[in-house]
This record gives C-alpha cells, sequence and structure tokens, in this order.
C-alpha cells in the first residue's frame, strides 16, 4: 500500500531517525508496550515471537502502586483527594485502566492492558504467540480476527471447534503465517469473554508497498461498555428479558435511524483504546479520562478503528474535519470508482459494526486546537431518555493548550447544497432533511488491488442460503441459521471425523421450527461457492454483522428491503427470496430466489462482476440479504457466525467445513495439540479421545 523505499528516504529526511532505526514500518504513538520478544518482529525477522499474560485487573486503580482513583476534569485523583485538589500526573493515568471511569470494575487483560497490547508485524512472518492464562476461574481461547489461517486452521481460536478451552493456569502457543497485511485484531473468542476487554489489534505491515506517501497514524480500538454486567449475567439477562424496576416496565429495544432494533441492554458508554467518558445526562459526563491523539498542523494522518464492539454499531467522524478518505476495509484497500482505481473515497463518516476494520486517512488542516473524533451509536433516541450514547477520543494539535475534559463534540454541518456522505450503511437512507447521504459498501467501494482473483469466483459451482436470524415464536426464538440454533460440540470438530459430529440431520429441523444442532455445512475443496445471506421472515429485526473465519471474501451485492425514502424508515423486506413452505407467522429456514432466472449467478440483477470489494464481516441488513463469493480453497472447520457474540452465543453461528472428510496430518496435530484434555461439562468427565497425539 506504501512505498517502502520512499518511507525510508523519507524517514531519514524528516522523522526522528530512531523511526527508521528500529525497521518499523508504521509508527505510531498508539503502539505502547509491546508483546514482541526482542529480535522479532522486525521487517527482516522471519519470526514474530509474542507472549500474552491473560489476567484479571480492576478499573480506576493505579499501577503498579495500586490506589483507588476518581475522576473529574478529564484527570484523575485519589480516592481519598475528595475535593480533587491534587491531580495525578498524566503519566499515572495513562498507567490505571479506567474504562469508563464508573467504580471500580474487574476486567481482563493483556499484559496488564485494556485493551492489550498491538501486535506489529509483516507479512509473510511466522507469528508464534504464547497464551498464558492466567485468570483464576475463566479458560479462554484467542481468536485472530481477519487472519486467513492458510493451512493451520489448528490455530484459529475458536473453542470446541479448533481447539479446548485454555484452562486456569495453562499455556498454548498459536503458530499461524502472517497473512493477509492490514489492520486485523485478536480477541476471546470464548463465548462473550471479549466485552470484558480481552482483545487487541493486529496489525500485519506489508512486504512490499507503492503508494508514495506516508502517515503517521493510530490505532482506534473501540467498544461499548457496559459498566454492570459480566458477560454471564448479561447472556442470562438476554434470555429471561431486560426490566426497569424503576418504571416497573420491559426494556424494549432501542431503535436504528431505518427503525430496526438494537438491542434492549441499555448502552452504558463508548470506549476508544479502553478510555471513555460516562454521560449521566445527554450533556453532562463523569469527566473520566480520553485517549488522547497527538497531531501536528498540515500533516496527513492514518486512523486504524478497529470495533470490537459487543453489540452496538456505531458512526465515527471527527469534529471540525468533514473530509476523510476511506482506505480500506477488513484489511483489503478500497477505491470509489472501478475504472481507475484510484478515485479516493472521501466521506463524512462512515459506520463500523462489530468486528469490521475501516482505515482512513484524514489531513490535519483546521484551526489548531482541540477536536473530538465521535463514534455515536447508530440509535435515534427520544429526547426524553436524556442520554448521549457515544465513545470520544481527543484530537489535538501541537502547541496548542491541553484541553482534558473537552464538551461533546459538534456534529458536522450537513447542508442541501454540500450534504455529508456516511459510508458503509446497513440501510438505504437518513431521514429527509438531515441532509446526510448514504453511501452502502457493494454500491460504492471497489476492491482497489484485488489480492484474490475474483476470476476464481467468477463462475460458481453452487449457490447456498443461510437466513442469520431470531426465527421462534413468543415463547421461544433463539438465534439461528436456517432456524438451527447452534449448538458447540463437546470436543473439538477438528479432532474428530466428519461422520463423528452431531450435525442436524437427526435434529427436529423443518421449515417451520427452530432445532437444537452443531450446524456445518461440508464445502468441497476448491470449488467456488456463492452464499446469499439473509436476515428475513419473523427472525428479523436485526441487522447482523456476519464473520466468516478464514477465509475472506467478494461481496457482488447487497439485496435492501423497502424503505420510505423521507422517513427513512423499513417498511418491507425484500421480495428476491422466496421462503419453502412458508406460512404465517413464518420462517424462513429454506429459501431460493424468487426468480428462477437468478438460479444463473451472473445473471442476478445489480450483482458487481468487477472490482468488488473483498470483507471477512460483512452486515446483512434487515429484511435484506448480502451476496458474497470466495473459493473454498483453505481446509478446515470455519466458524461463520454473527460478530454480536450474544447473539452467537445463543446459536447465530454454524460451521462451513472445507474438505471435512481428509484428516490432519499428524504433523498438524502435533504442531497444535500438546494440551491436557477438554473437560466436558456435559458429561462430566474429562474426554480422552483427544488426550494424546502419536508422535
Ligand atoms: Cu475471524
Amino acid at each position: 500500500m506504501y512505498c517502502r523505499k520512499l518511507i525510508l528516504v523519507l524517514c531519514i529526511v524528516i522523522l526522528a531517525p530512531k523511526h527508521c532505526l528500529t525497521g518499523t514500518w508504521w509508527d505510531g504513538q498508539e503502539e505502547g508496550p509491546t508483546c514482541a520478544v526482542a529480535g522479532t518482529c522486525g521487517e527482516n525477522d522471519k519470526t514474530c515471537v509474542c507472549n500474552l499474560t491473560i489476567e484479571h485487573r480492576l478499573t480506576m486503580m493505579t499501577s503498579p502502586n495500586p490506589v483507588l482513583v476518581w475522576p473529574k476534569g478529564g484527570k484523575l485523583y485519589r480516592f481519598d483527594d475528595v475535593d480533587g485538589s491534587f491531580p495525578l500526573p498524566i503519566d499515572t493515568i495513562r498507567n490505571t485502566i479506567t474504562a469508563d471511569g464508573v467504580g471500580s470494575r474487574m476486567v481482563i487483560t493483556v499484559n496488564g492492558l485494556f485493551p492489550g497490547p498491538s501486535i506489529v508485524a509483516f507479512e509473510g512472518q511466522q507469528m508464534i504467540i504464547h497464551v498464558q492464562n492466567l485468570m483464576q476461574t475463566e479458560s479462554t481461547a484467542i481468536h485472530w480476527h481477519g487472519i486467513q489461517q492458510i493451512n493451520s486452521v489448528y490455530s484459529d481460536g475458536v473453542p470446541y471447534i479448533t481447539q479446548c478451552p485454555i484452562l486456569p493456569g495453562q499455556n498454548y502457543t498459536y503458530r499461524f503465517e502472517a497473512k493477509q497485511h492490514g489492520t486485523h485484531f485478536y480477541h476471546s473468542q470464548m463465548k462473550n469473554q471479549r466485552s470484558m476487554g480481552l482483545y487487541g489489534a493486529l496489525i500485519i505491515n506489508p512486504k512490499t508497498t507503492e503508494v508514495p506517501e506516508i502517515h503517521e497514524g493510530f490505532t482506534v480500538l473501540l467498544q461499548d461498555w457496559n459498566h454492570d454486567d459480566d458477560p454471564e449475567t448479561s447472556y442470562l439477562r438476554m434470555i429471561d428479558g431486560m426490566y426497569n424496576i424503576n418504571t416497573r416496565k420491559y426494556e424494549h429495544p432501542t431503535h436504528s435511524v431505518d427503525g430496526t432494533n438494537f438491542s434492549a441492554f441499555r448502552f452504558h458508554s463508548g470506549l476508544i483504546n479502553g478510555m471513555g467518558r460516562f454521560y449521566r445526562t445527554n450533556s453532562t459526563s463523569n469527566e473520566s479520562p480520553l485517549q488522547i491523539f497527538e497531531v501536528e498542523e498540515s500533516k496527513p494522518y492514518l486512523f486504524r478503528v478497529i470495533s470490537a464492539a459487543t453489540l452496538y454499531p456505531f458512526r465515527v467522524y471527527i469534529e471540525g474535519h468533514p473530509t476523510l478518505t476511506i482506505e480500506a476495509s477488513d484489511g483489503h484497500d478500497i477505491v470509489n470508482n472501478v475504472h481507475t482505481a484510484s478515485t479516493k473515497l472521501v466521506v463524512e463518516s462512515f459506520i463500523i459494526y462489530p468486528g469490521e476494520r475501516i482505515d482512513f486517512t484524514v489531513h490535519a488542516v483546521q484551526e489548531p486546537g482541540t477536536y473530538l473524533l465521535v463514534a455515536e451509536t447508530l440509535e435515534v433516541l427520544d429526547p426524553s431518555m436524556d442520554e448521549y450514547h457515544a465513545a470520544e477520543a481527543i484530537l489535538h494539535y501541537a502547541k496548542t493548550p491541553y484541553i482534558f475534559n473537552p464538551p461533546k463534540a459538534t456534529s458536522n454541518t450537513c447542508t442541501l447544497t454540500k450534504p455529508c456522505i456516511t459510508f458503509n450503511c446497513p440501510f438505504l437512507y437518513y431521514p429527509q432533511g438531515t441532509h446526510r447521504i448514504c453511501w452502502n459498501l457493494h454500491t460504492e467501494a471497489y476492491c482497489k488491488n484485488p489480492k484474490i482473483d475474483f476470476q476464481d469466483v467468477y463462475t460458481v459451482s453452487q449457490t447456498l442460503f443461510f437466513n442469520f436470524g431470531f426465527n421462534g415464536d413468543l415463547v421461544r426464538n433463539p438465534g439461528s441459521v436456517n432456524g438451527r440454533q447452534f449448538v458447540y460440540p463437546a470436543e473439538p470438530i477438528l479432532y474428530r471425523h466428519y461422520n463423528a459430529i452431531q450435525g442436524c440431520k437427526n435434529a427436529n429441523c423443518g421449515q417451520n421450527n427452530v432445532c437444537k444442532c452443531t450446524f456445518h455445512e461440508n464445502l468441497e475443496k476448491d470449488v467456488a461457492y456463492q452464499l446469499v445471506l439473509s436476515n428475513i421472515g419473523d427472525g428479523q429485526g436485526w441487522s447482523q454483522p456476519i464473520h466468516l473465519h478464514g477465509n475472506s471474501f467478494f461481496v457482488v451485492k447487497i439485496g435492501f428491503g423497502t424503505y420510505d425514502n423521507v422517513s427513512a424508515k423499513f417498511l418491507l423486506e425484500t421480495s428476491d427470496i422466496h421462503c419453502d413452505g412458508r406460512v404465517k407467522p413464518s420462517m424462513c429456514n429454506s429459501e431460493k430466489w424468487k426468480l428462477s432466472s437468478w438460479d444463473n449467478p451472473n445473471h442476478i440483477p445489480g450483482i458487481k462482476l468487477i472490482n468488488p470489494p473483498i470483507k471477512d464481516t460483512i452486515v446483512v441488513p434487515s429484511g435484506g440479504y448480502v451476496i458474497i463469493r470466495f473459493k473454498a480453497s483453505n481446509k478446515g472447520p470455519w466458524f461463520f457466525h454473527s460478530q454480536v457474540d450474544l447473539h452467537t452465543t445463543n446459536g447465530m453461528a454454524m460451521i462451513l467445513h472445507v474438505d471435512s472428510s481428509s484428516k490432519f496430518s499428524t504433523k498438524d496435530q502435533l504442531t497444535c495439540w500438546v494440551q491436557t484434555p477438554c473437560y466436558d461439562s456435559v458429561k462430566g468427565k474429562e474426554i480422552t479421545v483427544i488426550k494424546k497425539i502419536v508422535k
């Protein structure tokens, strides 16, 4: 993406020499402590070795000498400094895990950090990551989100599918090739554990680069933060229902711009790199410290925005800086024009869902001062709620006074003659009068340099339909795919023969009911597939960010339902898909195209066959669908699921099993499988079958 040689030359001329001597391609202020072992992860190193130690910590405790603190004015004060007269030094703030400054809550840290340290490697390096679980009561497993894991599915980090959970006190080593380059992240794949903070950036620098531009940059890890409930409590509340004892009412989901659902979990605070303010009202916060990004006037900066959020999508903008250039999504460069491959994707803001990554550049060309980078949820809040739902970070121009607790951001101005463009909308419109235009990925983004040959999937052998939603009735409507509520197997699928997996064949599955089983679809190796991902039928209502492990895919079409172009509200689901055996109220467990002419994949109207964008996490609009294509060339059982962990834990997941009949070689198994056995909580005994792989 960037010209290495030129960077080195410019680096020597412009930047401090130390940046060049380290051999670090990217040099950002955000990196902080690293996990890298000395002598690895450099540009010329063959390996990148990292040690990650996972343990619990408390927020609002200073480190290394723990003292409880409280926030005011964007600074921290000792618990016994009642009036807030003696602010603690900036370094102390930096070393304190604050989250949103409310209470002193337990979080999960990696190497003592929340979020964990950024792992920065070069494409092609052999990654060797040692994970040590020092949590006292929790097991874990780490997924490398965006890494293709070519021939290394055993390092994909999905408990009960590619490995046993790492038990308290155990170590586990992940080995995989650093591919593909771009902005990725690592996170716990153990149910909803990510929401406690177990995540961090994973940046893979390209080996060769060609864009003659140099940027400094920042990593922006987004999270929605519930300062009351741990993951298990959240899950139980989702199952049992959300109540408000003060109003004596159910909590109903909040709604998006298009009127579709979000969550009954009330948003507390948004965090950027683990820091945020809790807004007690629409305009007043608890003044907890924010992440500060230092910029110099007139320079360009690259922001790598990673959504590690649990539930909420965000619209990201920078106050006073209405011109952002989108560079990449999910690690793949994108542009706005198919033919020149150079037209920039210039927008005012963009929407990012859990699991997505969006890189953008911005020039620090405004009046020097303090601005806010803001990630607002897509909720349309009733003013009577008197709440503000956003994550914020400070953009501070050098040589201007510090303002540690700036007021809430002023939105950028959008007018009839100069409307604001928002990229990556999972709906068609913003309400008329807001002067905001939606650009969706399918129509506006093109892959800049297709790294995967689209010719491989120009012709596809098979089309498969998967409906992600909450099918069911008023009594039972769990997360599911095609009405199949996913059940984790008791031992990793990777180590069982395909036929031994208890699939859905004998389960009580049907066109108008929901069943429980380990839903997996066998894909033939090296065959090109077209997948239609939908959110229709009575389980619709929540746009879902769907993530595929081990593969990137081309997004060839996003199909929407019908919307009111004045109010922007969703009206009707798409009529492009027919649901077999449909009765009302209807599930949609078995789908096909309404028009048989669409059975010829390249005859589908509006399909994009030239430079379609490449993703690994795609938002399926409520009442609509997305068509993706990929060649099943990477052997293994790949998890395919909603990136909203609560939904996946509830069953909105499945496995795409490439070449399921072949076994992994002993060498592969030896690489990964030196671990104690899983504990089968169902049978209440240890499973011995996978205890030892013969050497
Ligand atoms: Cu992933």
